[in-house]
Parts: structure tokens; sequence; C-alpha cells
């Protein structure tokens, strides 16, 4: 299927929550246009295969009438409490031949028999109920996320766990099995597709559609990251979905509105998880008005567009002859044809491809014939320049799909050397592209002292900006070096390449952050305040829960943000937040208290409104948990907010 979209909407998107504790009114439920066949359009305009949609998220809220509880749309206004969204969906779904999909999550946090054995009864209710009602459903989508902070049917917020048996899985997969035998599970013991290991959009290069079962993973190697690779003898055919919003969060957030993914960025996103033979779950998050906003679905659409156009012409035509180890139907590998393959009489391998002219190109598609298993483990693209052949890449697994992203490179002929694989390897397809180029959309970046950078890979092109929230064009301030803006300031930056126009990038940022300090503790603390992302203060130790900044002068603030350490290893993320303001670092007031949502899977920015704005000189950040147990607490930048 190869792109497949999520919807997540629930009662979160009307409490701009992300994890909501089941104790939110399901009056809130009152979308003001739901229209669920907007939804399907544009997801089968941008070549969307299938959709999932959250059925019931871990707050427990139920998008159908559920039989079983009263936390349903039933008790909302929307439509008078006679309204179904499932069904709204799955009729939209089957107008437009989309495949509908549901995820239904087995932590609720409304439901007070969540944590006993009892609670398995009403979950498999609830399965047969969406499962039977809504026609066919190609994949049924448990959440990994179990147990912690709700209300469970009680007045008061406090946490449950489950033990690793406390899910009837077979049960589950019975259920599943029978009613829809096509369906595939996602989540739990018996999973048919595995999680990619992050929330980001990417599989890693080296990427197996096998896999061990649980008890056989290596020990001592994260579990994200076996699910990030696979295994390459894995006995289990476990192929990975690659789940990621196009914005941060996974719901519809008024606040996130300008940080909705890049067309570069989602670029980037398609060929780190299609170009490495994973599946893209890629997530849009309907708003309060029950619809998609108008900007995520033109990215979306934009998206395609030039996923179109990268992958428009064939350079493998008529002219092109080809010769390879065993010549006996090479003419499958080259045909377009999934289903028919070319066979190499050995394990090592080598097909030359020769155009018959001179051709540029920057993309190569190589597909295995995956029904024979994968098999290729090692490869090298070799190119004939002048009269030498030159290394052009060296790649690893291909599986499915492997899409190679190349610089520009002219040749008459190509040569592809499968070096090592299990089997002798079977290919599906080659085929050769030139994809367009494709602006960036610049990085605005500033530093402690208030100098801002404006940056973009794009030697060709400049770069124009404004400061006053104004969309930039060629006519507006061009960039030309770092310069100073040290105040609360909006600004927005575009890369214009003759009439080429790439997208326009938006920061705000908030008061001078000139004369901040860390007081008591070591450290570069630099990296708090330097505007990098990608640079981490880390703290170790036991007793390292907290950090207290000085701003050096009393300032007006309504909140903190922080920034998780963004590398791939995430060390030291917090999972709860006491924050603490003082004018003069000796009597302190709490200000905000409570756990982050979903932060370990998606470290993203949190901000922590304040209820009122505060005039203070210090503020105080307390984590009582760091996620995985860890001894360090890490913070990639802490920032305030100021209305
Ligand atoms: C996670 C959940 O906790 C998020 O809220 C979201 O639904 C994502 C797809 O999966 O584990």
């Amino acid at each position: 299927m190869e792109t497949i979209a999520f919807v997540h909407f629930s009662i979160n998107t009307f409490t701009d929550m992300e994890w909501g504790y089941g104790n939110e009114s399901p009056k809130l439920f009152n979308p003001t246009n739901l229209d669920c066949r907007q939804w399907v359009k544009i997801c089968k305009e941008a070549g969307m295969k299938g959709i999932i949609l959250t059925a019931k998220h871990h707050d427990g809220f139920c998008l159908w009438p559920s039989k079983y509880t009263e936390y349903s749309v039933k008790n909302s206004p929307w439509k008078k409490g006679k309204g179904d969204v499932i069904r709204e969906f799955a009729d939209a779904c089957k107008e437009y031949d989309m495949k509908m999909g549901l995820y239904l999550s087995p932590w609720d946090c409304n439901h007070p028999d969540y944590g006993n054995p009892k609670y398995n009864e009403y979950f498999k209710k609830q399965l047969k109920e969406l499962l039977t009602n809504y026609g066919e459903v190609f994949e049924i989508w448990f959440d990994g996320a179990n147990g912690g902070r709700g209300f469970y049917g009680t007045d008061k917020l406090h946490t449950r766990t489950i033990d690793k048996d406390y899910y009837n899985w077979d049960e589950f997969e019975e259920i599943v099995k029978t009613l829809q035998p096509n369906c595939i599970i996602h989540g739990g013991k018996i999973a048919d597709v595995r999680w990619v290991g992050n929330e980001e959009g990417y599989a890693a290069k080296t990427h197996w559609s096998t896999m061990h079962y649980a008890d056989s993973y290596v020990e001592d190697m994260p579990v994200q990251y076996q699910l990030n690779t696979g295994h390459e003898n894995g006995i289990r055919w476990f192929p990975s979905e690659t789940d990621v919003s196009i914005r941060p969060g996974w719901y519809y957030h008024d606040s996130e509105n300008h940080k909705i993914k890049s067309v570069p960025k989602l670029l980037d996103i398609y060929y780190e998880s299609v170009g490495r033979n994973s599946l893209l779950l890629l997530n849009l998050s309907p708003n309060k008005q029950g619809r998609i906003f108008r900007e995520d679905s033109l990215r979306l659409i934009n998206w395609r567009k030039q996923l179109d156009l990268d992958f428009e012409n064939n350079l493998i035509d008529n002219q092109t002859n080809f010769v390879a180890n065993n010549q006996n139907q090479l003419k499958y590998a080259f045909d377009g044809d999934f289903n028919t393959f070319w066979k190499s009489n050995t394990e090592q391998a080598q097909i030359e491809i020769d155009f018959g002219k001179e051709q540029v190109f920057n993309r190569l598609v190589l597909q295995e014939y995956i029904n024979e298993g994968q098999r290729i483990k090692r490869f090298t693209i070799k190119a004939l320049v002048g009269n030498n052949w030159k290394n052009i890449i060296k790649g690893t697994t291909i599986g499915y799909k492997r899409i190679l992203r190349l610089p520009d490179i002219a040749t008459n002929k190509l040569q592809i050397h499968i070096e090592e694989a299990l089997d002798q390897p079977l290919i599906a397809d080659i085929s050769i592209y030139n994809a367009p180029l494709v602006l960036s959309s610049p990085k605005i970046e500033r530093n402690q002292k208030g100098e801002v950078s404006i940056m973009s890979p794009d030697k060709s092109g400049h770069v124009f900006y404004t400061l006053d929230g104004s969309d930039p064009s060629k006519n507006g301030l061009k960039y030309k070096a770092p310069f100073i803006c040290d105040d609360k300031v909006t600004i927005k930056a575009v890369v214009i390449n003759n009439e080429t126009q790439g997208e326009i990038a938006e920061r705000k940022f908030g008061p001078s952050k000139a004369q901040w300090k860390v007081v008591r503790q070591k450290g570069d603390f630099s990296k708090l305040f330097d505007g990098l992302s990608e640079t981490t203060w880390i703290a170790k130790g036991d007793d390292v829960k907290s950090i207290v900044v000085d701003f050096g002068s009393k300032i007006n603030i309504s909140g903190l943000t922080y920034l998780p350490d963004q590398s791939r290893g995430n060390i030291g993320i917090a999972l709860d937040f006491q924050i603490q303001v003082s004018r003069n670092g000796k009597h302190w007031k709490t200000m905000a208290e409570g756990e982050f949502s979903n932060i370990r899977n998606n470290p993203i920015l949190q901000e922590i409104g304040f209820k009122r704005n505060s005039k203070v000189r210090f503020i105080k950040f307390i984590t009582k948990t760091v996620a995985d147990g860890q001894n360090a607490l890490a913070i990639a930048e802490l920032d305030v907010l100021s209305k």
C-alpha cells in the first residue's frame, strides 16, 4: 500500500490535549461542521490507500454510540447525541473506494474496570461492535501505550498499571480473524505489522521485514532500535509501519498551525520510510469544526504532486539494454510489474544498464520480489564516468522497495552489484528517474546574544525575510549575514530562485535571553539557551532533577517551554513537571504541575502555560521521573512563553 493515513480526532481535539484523562465531559465533543468526506477526499487525492481513524483513544471516549458505555458521542451535543462518526467515516470511505482502518486503544482512562480482568470483556464487546457494524476493516490498530494516569470513573486522578499478561490477546485475535479474516493487526502480542520504533517518520537504512519473536530479541539492545532495523535472520514476516504526524502532535492544536511539516520535510519522511522498505502511516488532525485545516491539506496534496513529478519519467525505455550474470527473463526486472521477477542463478549478482546515450539521474528504485522473502544484504551501485566505473553508493537491504536519493549523475551506463544475499536474489523491478529540484524551507535560528541566522542548503537562490509577520517576497529584505534582533519577534523567511519559491518558514521568539543564567549547577549551560535544537545540556546523577534559571531582571512570563533532547537516542526525557517562580530566588510559588503526554515516543516541544501572567526573575523546572529510569536530565532548550 506504501502510503496510508491516520486520523486523530476525538475529545482531545476539543480539550487541546494529546492524552485525555478520561474525565473530560462528553458534552465537549461538538464539531460544528464535521465532514468525513473531506478527510477521505483529501487522502484520496494525496494517493493514500487506506485511512485509520481513532475510534477510541486512551481517554476512552468513543466516536460511535457503543452499547457498552455512556462515554461516547451519544452523550454529546453533536447531532443531539444521534451521531456516529464511525458510520460517517465508513460511508465516506466506501464512496471514495478507500480502505477503512480503525484505532482502538486498549488503555482506557475512563473505564472503572481498567486494571482488573473484567475490562477485557468490555474491550472484546467493543471490538465486536466495530468489526461487525461498519463493513470491511483493513487494519485494526491497538496502541502500545498502556496504563498510566487517569480518572478511571472515579473523581481522583491516579495511576493504574497493568502487568504484561493483562490483555487477553488470543481472544482479541480470534475476534478479529473471525469477523474480518483479512484485517491486519497492529500492536499487542498478536500483531501482523510492527511499529517502526519512533514517531519521527524514519526506518533505518538497513531495514528487514523479518524479526524474531519478542522472547528472542537481542538482549541489551533497545527494542526500539531493533524494531527500526528488523532482524536479518528473523523467522517471522513482520514488516514495519512508520507512523508520524503532519504536525508536531497527533491531535489538532491551534498553537501548532504554523508547525505543519513542510513539503521538503514530508518528502524526507517518504524517502526514509517507503524508500527504506517500510509503510508510511501519515497522520492528519481534523480541527474543532471536524475538518482538516486548509494548510495541512495543501501540504499533503503538494507533497503528492511533488512525488508524482519525482517519479514521472522512468529513464529506462525501449532504447535501454541490459546485461546480467543470468540473462534469462531479465526483462521482468524492468517491466514495471511487481508480480514478475528476474532470478539470479547465484547469490552474488550483477546487472548492467546501458542507456545508449548520456542520461542524468538522481533516483534509483530497487524492488525485491518479497513473496519469497527478503534476501539482499549488501549492494553497490556504479556508474561509468568517463572511462572509469565509479562507486556511486553502497547499500544494505532492499526489500519491497528501496529508493536511493542521489546527487545528479550523468552517465551512459550503470551497474548494480549485489554482493551478499541470504539466497539467490529475486528482482521484481528496477526504475531510474531524474527528479526536479525542490527548494528547501530555510532554518531560522537565534542565539543567546540575539543574533539571528537564516540558513538554507540551496546554493542557487536567495533568502528573503520579514520581521512583522507578513509573508516575505522578492521585493522585501534579502538575507546576507546574521543580524541582531533581540526582542519578541515573528520571523518569516523563504528561498527564491528566479521564479521558483520554496515554502515559507516561520519562527516566533520571546524576550531576550542575553542575561539568562543557571543558578547553582555545573555544566555547559550555553546549550540550554543557544537556540539550537541539536545541542543539549545533560546533567547526570540521581539528584539532578531540577534546574533554576535567573533571567537577570524581572520579566513578564505566561509559561515555560521545554524541548527534550532531540538526538535519536533521546536521553534524559522528563516525564512530569513542576514549575515554580520567584521574584528573589528565596520564596517560590508553584505555577503549574503535571505530566507530559506521549513525550517518550514523541519528544516534541512542550509548552506549559500558566493560569496567569507573572512578573518574576527566577524560574525552577523540577521533574520527579525521567524516562526509562535514567539518572540524567537533558534539555535541548528552555524558553518562556510571554503573552
Ligand atoms: C501513541 C499514542 O500514545 C499517541 O497518542 C498516538 O495515538 C500514537 C499514534 O501512538 O503511542
